[in-house]
């Protein structure tokens, strides 16, 4: 697993959350979706990996990253819900309101998190180029969804 965070081993070894009974939302942007499909195989499979139950784990598509926010809120307001992952891609040079799209996403997400006092992870890439995308979907700079899923697992046993 390429990852420029920690895994989760060499953060603590002894002490790896048990995340067998916990449940995950993955919220997954429909823009770019060969590049958020790639991010949602790297969660999905990071979670699974170390320990989440494939039932416990469920996914709703939004439209694009601006709905990230709202979709979040609704698996966050969820009881039964523990973490939450946003996972999205806005690319600068094809998006004209790049800035608007990337600043309501990160802001609205942070609300979200605080609001239900639950992790909400900040999944979303925002590269220059479809191919810097890529590259951090599964490609030679590791996959930024597999990171989102640590940093959900390690939120929760924080
Ligand atoms: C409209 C738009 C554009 C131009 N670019 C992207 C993008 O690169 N990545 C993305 O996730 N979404 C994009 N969107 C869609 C917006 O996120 C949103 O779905 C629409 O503005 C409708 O609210």
């Amino acid at each position: 697993m390429a990852t420029s965070l920690k895994s989760l081993s060499e953060h603590s070894s002894k002490n790896i959350l048990d995340i067998s009974n916990k449940k995950f939302a993955i919220v997954v942007s429909e823009w770019n979706e060969d590049v958020t499909e790639a991010l949602y195989s790297g969660a999905y499979q990071t979670l699974v990996q170390y320990g989440a139950a494939k039932e416990n784990i469920i996914r709703k598509n939004v439209p694009g990253s601006f709905e990230l926010s709202l979709g979040g809120q609704w698996m966050a307001q969820q009881e039964e819900i523990d973490a939450v992952i946003c996972l999205g891609c806005v690319i600068q040079g094809e998006t004209k309101h790049f800035d608007f799209i990337c600043d309501a996403v990160a802001q609205g997400i942070t609300n979200v998190s605080l609001k239900y006092n639950k992790p909400v992870i900040f999944g979303v890439l925002t590269p220059n180029t479809q191919q810097q995308a890529l590259d951090r979907a599964g490609g030679k700079h590791g996959n930024k969804g597999d990171e989102a899923a640590i940093t959900a697992i390690k939120m929760l046993g924080f």
